[in-house]
Parts: structure tokens; sequence; C-alpha cells
């Protein structure tokens, strides 16, 4: 899959791109990422990309002309990748979205500055994703989620396949269970007894009541779409009758 990004700080991308799973599918040839500097595609003096908004305000918008450049020249080297522009105005991204991303040859990914952005680099944009409820500096965070969220998603990008039962988790809309890994006792803390019972339908039925419960408990925007099964009806009658030790 290749990625091209615009953005005026090209370092934060490529800096973030030298680690982790996003170094590891690049160096595996899994994905491919080009950065387009819209100061390179400016005709102004200093190479300047931001005016001042017209009708008045606060602050600077970046220009179309050069965003518009950078994004041509992008979608040039990478035919029929969507470009995506990164904004809170956006439609709330979410696992599905990366999913379907992920199944893509290309993205070409739009990180505004400033205020904002000449509103006619919409003609340019064929959709507007955002992370959440809340403003950055900029669009080059939420690219970089944007990326690495679908980039774990490419078979061969994680070290080792990603667990079955947090993918099914996350493909179902569940908050993940509680994990725990040595020491068995600390600080008095011990590991739940189910968990080192060797019974696997009996962890897999504890992890799943433990999900529906946190889900359930934090998140009655994704519990009010579930469909209950029969199977998870059972299992969050268990985790209830439970404490938190997996003791009836
Ligand atoms: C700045 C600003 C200042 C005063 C009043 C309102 C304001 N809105 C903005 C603004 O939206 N600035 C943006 C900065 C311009 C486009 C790129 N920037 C950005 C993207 N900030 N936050 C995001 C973002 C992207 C995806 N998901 C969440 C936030």
């Amino acid at each position: 899959m290749r990625f091209d990004v615009i953005s005026i700080f090209p370092e934060l991308i490529e800096g973030y791109f030298q680690a982790g799973i996003l170094a590891r599918g690049r160096e595996r040839g899994l994905l491919a990422l080009q950065v387009w500097n819209p100061r390179d595609f400016s005709l102004l003096p200093h190479r300047r990309v931001d005016d001042r908004p017209f009708g008045g305000g606060p602050g600077m918008l970046m220009q179309a002309p050069p965003l518009v450049a950078a994004i041509a020249a992008a979608r040039e080297q990478n035919p029929g990748a969507p470009v995506a522009y990164l904004s809170p105005q956006g439609r709330p991204l979410r696992q599905a979205d990366c999913e379907r991303f992920s199944k893509r040859s290309g993205m070409i990914l739009l990180a505004g500055r400033y205020e904002g952005v000449d509103e006619r680099i919409m003609a340019a944009v064929d959709e507007e994703w955002s992370l959440g409820d809340y403003v950055l500096a900029g669009g080059e965070l939420a690219a970089l989620v944007l990326m690495e969220a679908t980039a774990r998603l490419l078979p061969g990008v994680l070290g080792h396949a990603a667990s079955a039962q947090e993918d099914s988790f996350a493909a179902e809309n569940l908050l993940d269970c509680p994990h725990y890994t040595r020491p068995e006792s600390w600080q008095g803390a011990v590991v739940p007894a189910v968990l080192l019972s060797g019974d696997h339908a009996r962890i897999a039925r504890w992890r799943r009541g433990q999900a529906l419960l946190r889900t359930r408990a934090r998140r009655p925007d994704l519990w009010a779409q579930r469909v209950l099964t029969a199977e998870d009806v059972r299992c969050l009658q268990e985790a209830e009758s439970e404490d938190e030790f997996g003791r009836v």
C-alpha cells in the first residue's frame, strides 16, 4: 500500500515512520511513503503557502494553489488513490473504515496547518475524516494515526499475526478484555485464576464476558448498537456472577 502525505512538516511524518510497524512495513516492501511539501509548489516569494482570511478574523489559512498542485503531483504517482483530508469536520474514523482502507492500493492524505485551509481545495478532496472532537495544531498526527491503524491490518506488517481475539473484538466494536502477564502475584494483586486454569473454552468465555462488561460500563454508545447473541448473554451472566478474579 502506498501513502502520499501532503504536509509542510515532512519531518514529522518521516520521523514517525523511522520505528515500529510503519518502519517494518516499509522495510518489508509492504508499505511505501512519500511526503510532498506544499512549499515546493509555491509560486510566491519565500515559498509562502498561507495568507489572511477574506472577511477578517484571527490567524492564517493555507492557500489553495500550492496545496492543489501538491495533490496533483501525488495523484500522478499514486493513481486511483482517494484524497483524504483530516479535520474535525470530517466523518468520525472507526476501525471498520481502516479495514476498508487496508484493501486499497493507496491513499493520499492532506494534513492542514494554521487555522484552516481555503475551502476551494475541497474540489480536489474525495473524503474528510475526523479522529474526534478536538482541535490539533495540524493534521499530521491525525494522518499518522490513520496510517498506523490501517497499516497494522496489512498482512505481514505485524511481527506475529495479530491475536485473533483482539481483531474479533475490534471488528465487533467491543472493548478489549483485561490482560495479565508475569509475575503471577505482585504486591498482593493476583492474576484471575481462570487464566491459569488451562481451560481454553472457559478462558475464552471469561474474556468475552469481561469485554462485554467493560463495553456496557464504559461505552453506552457502542452498547446501544449491540445485538446480544445467546453466547454473549451466557458470558455476560457468568461475568456478572463472578468477582474480578473469576471467583463465583
Ligand atoms: C483552528 C482554530 C482556531 C480558532 C477557532 C477555531 C479553529 N479551528 C481550527 C482548526 O480547525 N485548525 C485546523 C488545524 C485546520 C486543519 C488542520 N488542523 C487540524 C486537524 N486540527 N485538528 C485536526 C484534526 C484532524 C482529525 N481529527 C481531529 C482533529
